[in-house]
């Protein structure tokens, strides 16, 4: 099975950086494709070749299909790898991509479409024996009666959710019985708006989960692997801001389990390419609440406990080769934590975009750095403000955890400010450090 020969890469930032890096391990030819604001990026100089397919605003560059199609035509692209965000998760993307030749680098637009379709996502995993959040079992209608029957069912509070929406968008709690046909009105209406579907659901509101994620690889023919959990919970607006994985503190036979099922979800429904089953954790139950179907920003942490190459595995599935290991060849081992840097403000949280005047990575043993800032780079103001993931890998979480206190300490970027502090604090943190907090346990921590 010959490997692909180039590979189109349409993303920016750290994670271009890191498919390019996968790319060239696998002797794969690499093309980048940027913004006019973006000619500075260390992928763009690393890159075989590049091609400028747009001004600095993301909807005529990045997320402008014809320019990125015609970049991968002119330069005898193979395929296309999306990255995260952007067009990751477009299906009518990932069509013509393939209408145009190409291999898109992820799962088919048939899946992606199913999965973008929360119902219809909650509905697979549900035939696929994966737990779900008690909920509406489908679309509500417009029959307010049945409705209601529903909602007393599943018990207030229950929280109403567009099928179109997803990670946190297009979404509201309703407490009581009085409230809730117009907040399925307001729902609906936001996201007739937001997302051009006004479907909505219900389901159960968990109070005080945490979300603990799994990632999952399948080569679409026939075969597929999890590689464990992670823990995502400290989030702020739906922005992640530290994962671990494996999730602290989960009984070892229930981890066992949910993973299990979702390996069997991949092969029911012949999916290709890595995955994340996205999960809320409340008192010991598992509950399916999406599915992404890219890669994630957080993948190194899992990378870190089971030495696999998730970026080289999708390379090596998309060129048509079947999984280069079984389950059992599979072990999770030791402990691994991600800090998001971004150019931030580290009071208000707003952007932070300039010149980096130094930058000086962390290192030692256990310590990853992914980012593509170098001394003088510019942090552009037109996109996301990641800008570095520190990683770290220990035996236990202890040792993993004292070599994120240390890797932090040893971070400087000088010339913006970034959000650094925080996660000095956070690695310091008590309740942080015995591991299990909430997905609301953050946005509390800086409240006081
Ligand atoms: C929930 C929930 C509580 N109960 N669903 C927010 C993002 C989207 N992926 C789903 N989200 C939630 N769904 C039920 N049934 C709470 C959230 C939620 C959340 C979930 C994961 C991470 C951070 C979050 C922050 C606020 C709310």
């Amino acid at each position: 099975m010959p490997m692909l020969d180039k590979v189109l890469i349409a993303n920016r930032g750290e994670i271009a950086l890191r498919v390019l890096r996968a790319c060239k391990e696998l002797d794969i030819k690499t093309v980048a494709v940027h913004s006019q604001a973006d000619r500075e990026l260390k992928h763009v100089r690393l890159a075989d070749e590049s091609v400028c397919i747009g001004p600095a605003s993301s909807l005529e560059s990045y997320l402008n299909v014809p320019a990125i199609i015609s970049a991968a035509e002119i330069t005898n692209s193979n395929a296309i790898h999306p990255g995260y965000g952007f067009l990751a998760e477009n299906a009518d993307f990932a069509d013509q991509v393939e209408k145009s030749g190409f291999v898109f680098v992820g799962p088919t637009a048939d899946t992606i479409r199913l999965m973008g379709d929360k119902v219809s996502a909650i509905d697979a995993m549900k035939k696929a024996g994966v737990p779900t959040v008690p909920g509406s079992d489908g679309a509500l209608t417009d029959d307010h009666e049945r409705t209601l029957e529903i909602a007393r069912r599943i018990g207030f509070p229950v929280i109403v959710k567009a099928a179109a929406g997803g990670g946190g968008r297009g979404m509201r709690v309703v407490h009581n019985e009085a409230a809730l046909v117009n907040s399925i009105q307001v729902t609906q209406s936001e996201a007739a708006a937001a997302f051009g579907s006004d479907v909505v659901y219900l389901e159960k509101f968990l109070q005080k989960p945490r979300h603990v994620e799994i990632q999952v690889i399948a080569d679409g023919q026939g075969n597929a692997v999890h590689l464990g959990d992670r823990d995502c919970s400290l989030q702020r607006r739906h922005q992640k801001v530290l994962e671990e994985a494996p999730a602290p503190g989960i009984p070892d036979d229930l981890r066992q389990q949910v993973a299990e099922a979702c390996v069997n979800a991949c092969i029911d429904i012949g999916y290709r390419g890595a995955g994340t089953f996205e999960f809320l954790y409340e008192d010991g139950g598992f509950y399916f609440i999406e599915m992404n179907t890219r890669i994630q920003v957080e993948h190194p942490v899992t990378e870190m406990i089971t030495n696999i190459d998730i970026v080289k595995e999708q390379l090596r599935i998309a060129s048509g080769m079947p999984l280069s290991f079984t389950q059992e060849q599979i072990k999770i081992h030791g402990h691994s934590f991600e800090c998001r840097i971004n150019a931030e403000d580290p009071q208000n949280f707003l952007p932070c975009p300039g010149k980096v005047n130094t930058f000086h990575a962390p290192g030692g043993l256990g310590v990853r750095v992914d980012s593509h800032l170098y001394d003088g780079y510019t942090v552009p103001p037109f996109y996301d403000s990641l800008i570095a993931k520190i990683i770290t890998f220990g035996e236990s979480r202890e040792v993993a955890l004292a070599r994120m206190r240390q890797a932090l300490d040893e971070l400087v970027i000088e010339g913006i400010r970034t959000n650094t502090p925080l996660h000095r604090d956070l690695v310091r943190d008590k309740a942080f450090q015995a591991g299990g907090v909430s997905i609301h346990y953050l946005e509390s921590k800086l409240e006081d």
